[in-house]
C-alpha cells in the first residue's frame, strides 16, 4: 500500500541473431537455420527441415469457411499486415476445404485448442493455422508473422524473400487475461497513437486494453449528461493547461473499442475513485463538501483528492454522479469489465471508503458489469467475482506472516475471503512508467529501476507469496493473469525534475514505445507462456531479433543492454538496407543543386526527389554507407577528420571508415548515424533550409535524431 512505504514520490520531491534464414543470403553463403524466435514462447515448437513456405503475389489466404463471423476478418487483417512490406495485396477467399500452395485459416478446429489456442504448420507446400474460432486464428496470426523476415514488419516496400519458416508449433495461454493499463488520464494519447499501441500491444498476445480515464490531472471520456466533465475536467493534463480540451467523444470511445475488437482485445474502462478525483471535483461542484468546484489541476502529485463522503446528502451526490457516469460508460463497453480505481486515499476513513466502493459497485453490478479495482477495493465489500489488481512489491510480500503484514496485505485477504479473483501488476515488475535505470530519460522510479530482467523475473504464482516463494495468500486458481501498467506522471524528459516548458513533452508514442518495447513481451510472456519454458536468457535471445522488427516498423524502442541486439545496436540485420530518407524537423539530408565531389551537404525541405535519397548498405560491421541516388557517391566525412564540425560531404565511395555509419535508434526517437572514423554523429546546424551538415559529439538533440523514411 502506497501509504506505508517511505516512497516519497507522491510528492513534488521526486526523486539478429537475424532471422537469417529468411534474408536474403549471397549465393555462396551456407544458410544456417536458428529456431524461429517466437514471443511469447510457444507451448510447444518443433523446427522442420526444408525451404519454407515462400510467399508470392499470388498466395492466397484462404479461410475455411465456418459459423464463426470473424473468421473472415482475419484473413483480411493478414493480408493488410503483409501488404505494406510486401507489396503484395494477397486475395482473401473463403473455402469450404483448404486451397494448395496458400495460407490457410481454419476456424474449425478442435474445442480443446480453447478460445485462444492455435496449431500452425508451415512446409514448403503452405501454412495452415487451425483454431477453435477467429480469435485462436488472430493469435496464430501474431505467430505467424513472428516466422517471416524482420522486414515484414516495414512500413515501405522491401525486396523479401517473404518465407515463412517450417516449424510446427501447438499453442494455447496460461492466462485468459493478458493486458495493458494505458493512463491517457496523466497524458492524452490521441487517437491514432492509441490504435498504434493497440496494434503493438496485439503482436504480442496482448488481449485487453485498460484505458485509465479519469484521474486528477483530467477526465477523458464525454458523459453527455454531465457536459462539464469534458469543458472543465479535459482542460487539463499533468504539465498542460488552458487553451484546449483532451478527451475522447463516445463516438471516438467507440471507435477504439471497435479497433480493439477487430485486433481481439477487450477494453476495461477505468472511473477511478474515491481518489484521484480532482478532475470531477472542479467539473462537478456538489461532489466537493463545500460545494464549491475546486480548480482543474495540472500538477504532478498523487494522493490529493476525495470525493465528499462525510454526509448523507454527499454520499447520495457522489452515488448518483457515479451512477450517470457508470451508465453511460458501460453502455459503451460491450466488454464485461468496469474499473473502479480504489487506489490512493489517505485520506479516506473505512465509512468513506466504504461509501465510494458501495456506490460504484452498485451502479456497475447494474449493468451488469464485473468489477474490476486496484486491489485496495478489496478492503470493502465487493461483488460476487470481482477482480482485483495486485500493484504490491516485495515489500508487501515481506510482511506475509509476520506480524506487521502491509495494508495491501490485508485488503488482498479481505478480497480472497470474498472470492475475488486477481490480476497481477507488481509494481516493482509490471509498471512500465519506471526508468529502466539511470540513462532513462522518462519514468519515475519510487520502485527503484526496473530493467529488462526485471520486467521478465516473476511469476503471478508468487506476487502475493512471501519472498522465498511460499505461503501465497491466492491461489493459483484465483489468479486471472497479468497486466502491465504504463502510467504517464512523468511523460517528459529529464524526468528527474518537474518540467519547465511543454517542450520536454515527447509525442505520447515516443514516450509509450519507449517505456514499452522492450519490456511489454516480457510481460506478454509470463501471461502467455506456460512457466516450464521461463528463462531470461533464452528469452533476451529470441527477443534480440525482435530489435531488427520494431526498427522496420518505426518503433522507437529503447535497445536495453541486457539484451544482445543482433548485429550490434538496434540497427542489426540489415533492416535499413534500401532506400531511404533522412529527416530532422521535417528537414532533409541533401546533396545542394549543382552539387558536385567533395560538396557539403545540407538539409532543406523533405520532397524526396533523388538529391534527398539514399541507398543505406550494410557492411561487414554492421554499420552502413550511405550513396545518394542522384550523383552516385558517398556520405563523407571531409578528409576523414575526428575533429566536431567537420563537413560532411559527398565523395567519390571508398570503402573507407569515414564513410561508414552506425545507425542506432535514439532516446527521444528517431536514429543517430554515427561516423565508424571518428565516432561523432551527422548533425544539421538547423531546420533552416540550406543548413549545413557537420559531425558534432552526440548530444541527444533533435538536430541529430534522423527519421529514417
Ligand atoms: C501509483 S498504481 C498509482 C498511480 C501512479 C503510479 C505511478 C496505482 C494504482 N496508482 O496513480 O500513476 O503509481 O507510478
Amino acid at each position: 500500500m502506497r501509504a506505508s512505504r517511505p516512497r516519497g514520490r507522491s510528492f513534488a520531491a521526486l526523486a539478429v541473431l537475424t532471422l537469417a534464414l529468411a534474408l536474403p543470403l549471397p549465393a555462396t553463403a551456407e544458410a544456417v537455420e536458428p529456431a524461429p524466435a517466437v514471443v511469447p514462447q510457444p507451448v510447444s515448437q518443433t523446427s522442420l527441415t526444408g525451404s519454407g513456405f515462400a510467399l508470392t503475389a499470388q498466395t492466397p489466404v484462404n479461410v475455411i469457411s465456418s459459423s464463426d463471423p470473424d473468421a473472415a476478418g482475419v484473413g483480411s487483417y493478414l493480408a493488410g499486415l503483409l501488404a505494406p512490406a510486401t507489396g503484395y495485396t494477397l486475395p482473401v477467399t473463403t473455402t469450404s476445404q483448404p486451397a494448395s500452395q496458400a495460407i490457410v485459416l481454419d476456424p474449425n478446429g478442435p474445442s480443446s485448442l480453447g478460445a485462444e489456442g492455435y496449431t500452425l504448420n508451415s512446409t514448403s507446400t503452405g501454412v495452415t493455422v487451425t483454431a477453435y474460432g477467429a480469435q485462436g486464428l488472430f493469435r496464430g496470426v501474431q505467430t505467424l508473422r513472428q516466422l517471416l523476415p524482420a522486414a515484414i514488419e516495414s512500413t515501405s516496400v522491401k525486396p523479401g524473400p517473404w518465407t515463412v519458416a517450417p516449424v510446427q508449433i501447438s499453442d494455447s495461454p496460461r492466462y485468459s487475461y493478458r493486458g495493458v493499463m494505458v493512463d491517457v488520464a496523466r497524458r492524452y494519447f490521441p487517437m491514432a497513437q492509441l490504435k498504434r499501441y493497440i496494434d503493438q500491444a496485439a503482436t504480442y498476445k496482448i488481449n485487453t486494453l485498460h484505458l485509465h480515464l479519469t484521474d486528477d490531472q483530467g477526465w477523458r471520456i464525454a458523459i453527455g449528461a454531465i457536459p462539464s466533465l469534458t469543458t472543465v475536467g479535459a482542460s487539463t493534463q499533468s504539465g498542460f493547461t488552458g487553451g484546449t480540451t483532451w478527451y475522447y467523444t463516445a463516438a471516438e470511445y467507440q471507435e477504439i473499442v471497435a479497433y480493439a475488437k477487430s485486433r481481439f482485445m477487450t477494453v476495461v474502462p477505468e472511473i477511478d475513485g474515491p481518489g484521484h478525483t480532482s478532475a470531477a471535483l472542479a467539473s462537478v461542484a456538489n461532489l466537493n463538501c463545500n460545494n464549491t468546484a475546486i480548480s482543474p489541476y495540472s500538477g504532478f502529485d498523487v494522493g490529493i483528492s476525495l470525493y465528499c463522503l462525510s454526509d448523507a446528502q454527499h454520499i447520495s451526490n457522489v452515488s448518483s454522479f457515479l451512477t450517470t457516469v457508470i451508465d453511460t460508460v458501460a453502455a459503451m463497453t460491450p466488454g464485461p469489465y468496469v474499473h473502479l480505481g480504489g487506489d490512493e486515499t489517505p485520506q479516506a476513513t473505512s465509512t468513506q471508503y466504504n461509501a465510494y466502493v458501495s456506490a460504484a459497485t452498485a451502479a456497475a453490478t447494474a449493468r451488469g458489469k464485473t468489477v474490476m479495482g486496484w486491489h485496495q477495493l478489496g478492503q470493502s465489500t465487493i461483488p460476487a467475482n470481482s477482480i482485483m489488481q495486485w500493484w504490491g512489491d516485495a515489500d508487501d510480500r515481506s510482511s506475509i506472516g509476520t506480524s506487521n503484514e502491509t495494508e495491501s496485505i490485508q485488503f488482498v485477504r479481505n478480497a480472497v475471503a470474498q472470492n475475488a479473483k486477481f490480476v497481477m501488476s507488481p509494481s516493482d515488475h509490471a509498471y512500465l512508467d519506471m526508468k529502466y535505470d539511470s540513462s532513462t530519460p522518462y519514468g519515475l522510479s519510487w520502485e527503484g529501476y526496473v530493467p529488462l530482467s526485471r520486467a521478465y523475473d516473476w511469476d503471478p504464482t508468487t506476487s502475493t507469496a512471501k519472498l522465498n516463494g511460499t505461503g501465497s495468500i491466492v491461489s493459483a486458481g484465483q489468479i486471472a493473469g497479468v497486466e502491465a501498467a504504463l502510467w504517464a506522471d512523468r511523460a517528459y524528459s529529464p524526468s528527474t525534475s518537474l518540467p519547465t516548458s511543454t517542450n520536454q513533452f515527447p509525442e505520447p508514442y515516443v514516450y509509450a514505445e519507449h517505456m514499452t518495447f522492450p519490456r511489454l513481451p516480457a510481460i506478454a510472456e509470463i501471461g502467455w507462456s506456460p512457466q516450464s519454458t521461463h528463462n531470461f536468457t533464452d528469452f533476451s535471445n529470441r527477443l534480440a531479433t525482435h530489435g531488427a522488427r520494431w526498427t522496420a516498423a518505426g518503433i522507437n524502442y529503447y535497445a536495453a543492454p541486457d539484451v544482445n541486439w543482433s548485429g550490434g545496436g538496434s540497427s542489426g540485420g540489415g533492416a535499413f538496407n534500401g532506400v531511404h530518407t533522412l529527416a530532422t524537423g521535417g528537414q532533409a539530408l541533401t546533396v545542394p543543386k549543382k552539387g558536385t565531389n567533395g560538396t557539403q551537404l545540407t538539409t532543406s525541405a523533405l520532397v524526396s526527389t533523388n538529391s534527398q535519397k539514399w541507398t543505406f548498405t550494410e557492411q561487414p560491421d554492421g554499420s552502413y554507407t550511405l550513396v545518394n541516388v542522384g550523383s552516385g557517391l558517398c556520405v563523407d566525412v571531409n578528409a576523414g577528420s575526428m575533429s566536431a564540425g567537420a563537413a560532411i560531404i559527398q565523395w567519390t565511395c571508398s570503402g573507407t571508415t569515414n564513410q561508414r555509419w552506425n545507425v542506432a535508434a535514439a532516446t527521444g526517437g528517431g536514429y543517430t548515424l554515427t561516423s565508424v572514423k571518428s565516432g561523432l554523429v551527422i548533425t544539421t546546424a538547423s531546420t533552416a533550409n540550406n543548413a549545413a551538415v557537420t559531425q558534432q559529439p552526440s548530444s541527444g538533440s533533435a538536430l541529430q535524431r534522423w527519421t529514417i523514411g
